[in-house]
């Protein structure tokens, strides 16, 4: 007979996840201590949400006291299309909303192990509690950070999704952990346009043309990255498409992550006469709500100069 944790893995591979791993619920020691170091240093910009409370970004106990295991699972997103400019949008943001398709996932793998064991509780994660998604997959042995700080795989590269799902029960724990493929390979530093990787694993996101097409809410691009936006309306990819590990990238098999209406671009004249309705319509479920239509204008804008 299967044991618990191999059935909580079959799970996961039901409904949809690429790789599983699971560990203890600890505290990530060292990494609250660079996530510290991290914030010390105002790479964080404008994102303030992450500076709150860091400490309990380190611990999963703090937001789910009973937590005894964490479920990593990684979904691959690459789809086997290129960027076409202007108004480039990053792979991530081509198809349906990575925190709706994963956090489904993990959802069903909750359901299914109740029916197994009806009084267990669980916490769904997927960027949407306070945990540090890429230390968790560090831990769980299913990658290793790279120098352009995103989680690298040595099977499916980076373009994965991470997320967990915290149980309140002890389970058998995987072992083990990726030692560090970067090597000498110093190909997203030199390929970042703005010099956002200011040391190998560290990323300013002030600098991060990521972070100042999405995050950031002023109403010009920040003068770090405006005159290097080469033709990105929607987040970055510079540094991964770079990443001598991503010749290992495999098409997904889940169609949510196609690129809808087949684009990999919108526009940036299509974005300026947008109404809302419009954009309500055309982004449902997509990752680029995100930036509001207020922040699409303001990136469609600049790309126009
Ligand atoms: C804030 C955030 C951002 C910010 C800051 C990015 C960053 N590097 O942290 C911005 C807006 C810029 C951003 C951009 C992107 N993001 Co983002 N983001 C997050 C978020 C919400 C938190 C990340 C975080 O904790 N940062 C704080 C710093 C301290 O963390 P860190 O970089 O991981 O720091 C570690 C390393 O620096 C390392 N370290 C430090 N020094 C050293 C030294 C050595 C020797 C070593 C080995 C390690 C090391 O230790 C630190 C702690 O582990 C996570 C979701 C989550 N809840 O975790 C998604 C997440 C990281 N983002 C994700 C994605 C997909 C992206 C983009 C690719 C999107 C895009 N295409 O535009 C870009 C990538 C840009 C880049 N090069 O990082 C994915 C990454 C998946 C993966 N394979 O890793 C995540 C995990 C979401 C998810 N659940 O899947 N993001
Ligand atoms: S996402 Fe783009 S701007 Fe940000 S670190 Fe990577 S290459 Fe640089």
């Amino acid at each position: 007979m299967m044991s618990l944790s191999a059935n909580i893995k079959q799970f996961a591979i039901d409904a949809g996840f690429d790789r599983v791993s699971i560990v203890p619920a600890v505290r990530l020691d060292d990494e609250a201590e660079r996530l510290s170091e991290w914030l010390d240093a105002g790479y964080h910009a404008s994102m303030d949400w992450i500076a709150r409370e860091p400490q309990r970004r380190a611990d999963p106990r703090e937001i789910f006291p009973a937590a005894r295991s964490v479920v990593v699972v990684l979904k691959n997103y690459y789809t086997d299309h290129r960027h076409t400019s202007p108004g480039k949008i990053s792979r991530y943001a081509w198809g349906d909303d990575y925190h709706d398709v994963v956090g489904s996932g993990l959802r069903t793998m909750l359901e299914r192990i109740r029916l197994e064991v009806p009084e267990i509780e669980g916490k769904v994660c997927v960027d949407t509690a306070p945990m540090m998604d890429k230390a968790w997959a560090v831990r769980a042995g299913l990658g290793w950070i790279g120098k352009h700080s995103n989680v690298i795989t040595r099977d499916l590269g980076s373009w994965v999704f991470i997320g967990e799902l915290i149980l309140d029960l002890e389970l058998e724990y995987d072992s083990g952990l990726v030692e560090d493929h970067c090597g000498t390979c110093t190909a997203c530093l030199d390929a970042c346009p703005t010099s956002a990787i200011v040391e190998p694993y560290i990323v300013d996101s002030v600098k991060c043309i990521s972070y100042a097409t999405i995050e950031y809410r002023g109403d010009q691009i920040p003068p770090e990255v405006s005159s290097h936006l080469d033709g990105w309306l929607y987040g970055c990819d510079i540094c991964q498409d770079v990443c001598p590990w991503n010749r290992f990238e495999k098409p997904t098999s889940d169609v949510r992550f196609e690129p809808r209406l087949g684009q990999t671009s919108v526009e940036p004249n299509g974005i300026l006469e947008m109404e809302h309705p419009e954009y309500v319509e055309r982004f449902r479920r997509s990752p680029i709500k995100r930036a509001k239509l207020n922040g699409l204008k303001r990136n469609a804008k600049h790309l126009m100069k």
